[in-house]
């Protein structure tokens, strides 16, 4: 049979579940997740491949009010993942924590109306349904979204348990054109690895830091080299600086002792040997670079425009 190959983005506000939702259809993590808002803060591919289908994901940051030059350039990533693409997948919750009745809020009535001006197909996927304690709600959520858009497929589904994701993956399979596949088989990510490892360091930072400190935070990876020890046995060792904006942060993310800076490493240790099957080493600092997040040159110098 010929190659078939689709280009699809997932789109929506903070928090939804884009990020777990690629990463459960590709059945390995390449997009960190946290429970805080604006995780993600580039765009991600995820490329999943069976047989002669290819879907390749396009995972974007959460589409919200901008505060500062960091949430512009986030923001912009999101218009960028709707060039040249087969369709989007705009991502809501299922129990969304705020009222639906004066109709869509900001964030989706702007992605819709985004879809609307590059006339892109999409999927409505409403995702965390495993928090759903009443079926109707669902309905009028449906109603809601399918009244202002002409959604190709409508799949309730749940990120965390995988019901529903097969699903999609199929109606997504729809988009698909016949085409070589733009990525051998096997590859997940376009990221590369020093990348995916400071984005588990982040994802450590966000997942054990309250408030608005972990949302200023930057790692910078200053060494990633695989060796071999003394009895000859790989390994891989890594040291990073954590960028913070205050110097009272940089108090919070050393902790007690530096018990916190202690528990990132360790974390993140461990997501490393899992990634890589090898043994890791992981050696952290933190620095501040104050209002770095208002500041082109360091948004650049970590990546992240
Ligand atoms: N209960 C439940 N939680 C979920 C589900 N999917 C995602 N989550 C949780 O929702 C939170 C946000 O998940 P992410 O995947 O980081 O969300 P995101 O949309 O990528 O967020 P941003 O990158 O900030 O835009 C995490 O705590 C996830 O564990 C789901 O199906 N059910
Ligand atoms: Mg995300």
């Amino acid at each position: 049979m010929e190659q078939r190959t689709a280009f699809v983005t997932m789109i929506g506000r903070p928090n939804v579940g884009k990020s777990s939702l690629m990463n459960r259809i590709l059945g390995q993590k390449v997009a960190i997740v946290s429970d805080k808002p604006q995780t993600t803060r580039t765009r991600i591919m995820g490329v999943y491949t069976r047989g002669d289908d290819q879907l390749v994901f396009i995972d974007t940051p959460g589409f919200h009010k901008p505060r500062n030059m960091l949430d512009r350039s986030m923001n912009k990533a999101v218009g960028d993942g709707m060039s040249d693409v087969d369709a989007a997948v705009l991502v809501v919750e299922a129990a969304p924590k705020f009222s639906l009745e004066n109709g869509l809020p900001p964030a989706e009535a702007e992605l819709i109306k985004e879809l609307k001006r590059r006339k892109l197909p999409a999927v409505l996927v409403i995702n965390k349904i495993d928090l759903l304690d009443k079926k109707e709600k669902l309905l009028s959520l449906i109603a809601l979204y399918t009244g202002e858009f002409d959604f190709s497929a409508v799949v309730p589904l749940s990120a965390k348990t995988g019901d529903g994701t097969d699903i999609l993956a199929d109606e997504l399979k729809k988009f698909s054109k016949p085409s070589p596949h733009f990525f051998p088989d096997g590859e997940v990510t376009d990221q590369p690895e020093k990348v995916m490892v400071a984005e588990m360091i982040r994802e450590k930072l966000l997942r054990l830091l309250d408030k608005e400190v972990p949302h200023g935070i930057a790692v910078d990876l200053e060494k990633f080299i695989e060796r071999d020890t003394a009895e000859g046995e790989p390994i891989i060792e890594v040291e990073a600086t954590v960028i913070c904006e205050k110097e009272s942060h940089k108090g919070i993310i050393i902790g007690k002792g530096g018990s916190m800076l202690k528990k990132v490493g360790t974390l993140a240790r461990r997501d490393i040997e899992d990634f890589f099957g090898i043994r890791a080493s992981v050696r952290l600092w933190v620095k501040v670079k104050e209002d770095w997040r208002n500041r082109q040159g360091l948004i650049h110098t970590f990546g992240l425009d």
